[in-house]
């Protein structure tokens, strides 16, 4: 069984490899939940449902979030009254918030519904919210703003300069069930190539979790997102100096500090693999931009074999 940390898009893609590689059933995600958000009342999860989405062959395939074949009939009607639209919901993807928000009104934890969900869409990946408490990430800014994440990234466009970034409740939440124990129990740990910032931090900042990644006997393989000094998608360029970390391969292993038995960087990359392997990490580099599923298994398989090479 393989345990995945998992954010949003990238990680989706990765997911998408790595079933390719192995059987879906054999592999859980642990999947960031600071993301989330409520509005119009709803419950929105957009990292479990973007991979909940790609693993489906649902996924909008230019947002890479949201639902293909989508409209916004509803969206329009909602600002007739008046609501703001920064944040877009299409009619498929509210029917998924809709659900979400009863079940949870019913009493029913997150982790629950989320089993629901992925399955209704036909996903034999386990998808499990590494917490099913309230959790968020608030972004700090130099002119002195605490937003709410989906805030900055989509309405303010990560233009504001981040001074800090906080788990808001992150504190006081326990790993969702199954969490500790997928990864304890694991053949290999693989944290995807997602934001370091705000899709893997906020996932190891849950209690536990970072002394489990710690702790567990299988080895840990991660793949860098930054890629030639620059990330592919969303903005963890902007907010990994305001976390201390460098944008460069590396840096992100760094980052990682002590977590990693194996490093996956980009070809392009090259020269950070002397550097990571000079702090003991065991360094590959292969292709790491997952333009079409066949090297995104190629890229899982390269973390399998290295993980098998790692393995204490
Ligand atoms: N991203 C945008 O840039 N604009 C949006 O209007 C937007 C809406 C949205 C709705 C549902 C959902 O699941 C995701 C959505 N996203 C949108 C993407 C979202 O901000 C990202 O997926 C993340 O949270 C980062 O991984």
């Amino acid at each position: 069984m393989y345990a995945v940390l998992a954010g949003g898009v990238g990680a989706a893609r990765f997911l998408r490899g790595l079933t390719a590689a192995v059987a879906p059933g054999e592999v859980v995600a642990v999947v960031n939940v600071g993301d989330d958000l409520t509005l119009h009342g709803l419950r929105i999860c957009p990292d479990l449902d973007s991979i909940t989405y790609w693993l489906g062959g649902v996924v909008h395939p230019e947002q890479q979030w949201g639902r293909a074949d989508e409209r916004h009939v509803v969206a329009g009607e909602l600002r007739r009254f008046g609501h703001e639209g920064w944040f877009t919901l299409g009619d498929r993807d509210l029917a998924t918030h809709l659900h979400r928000t009863a079940r949870l009104r019913e009493g029913a934890p997150l982790s629950a519904v989320t089993d629901e969900i992925r399955r209704a869409f036909g996903v034999e990946v386990r998808l499990l919210p590494v917490t099913d408490d309230r959790v968020e990430t608030r972004i700090r800014t130099r002119d002195g703003r605490d937003l709410h994440f989906q805030e900055y990234w989509v309405r303010e466009r990560a233009e504001p300069e981040v001074t800090e970034v906080v788990l808001a409740g992150g504190a006081d939440a326990e790993p969702a069930p199954g969490v500790v124990e997928a990864i304890l129990d694991a053949d290999a740990v693989l944290i995807a190539p997602s934001n370091p910032v705000v899709s893997i931090d906020p996932i190891l900042r849950i209690p536990g979790v970072r002394e489990a990644v710690h702790q567990t006997a299988a080895p840990v393989v991660g793949v860098s997102p930054v890629i030639g000094g620059r990330v592919v998608r969303g903005m963890a360029h902007r907010l990994l100096p305001a976390v201390g970390a460098q944008v460069s391969a590396a840096g992100v292993a760094a980052h990682y500090g002590g977590l990693l038995d194996g490093w996956v960087v980009d070809t392009r990359d090259g020269d950070a693999v002397a550097e990571v392997a000079a702090t003991g990490v065991r360094c590959l580099a292969t292709d790491t931009l997952m333009d079409d599923v066949e090297i995104a298994a190629a890229l899982a398989r390269s973390c399998l074999s290295l993980a098998a090479e790692v393995s204490p």
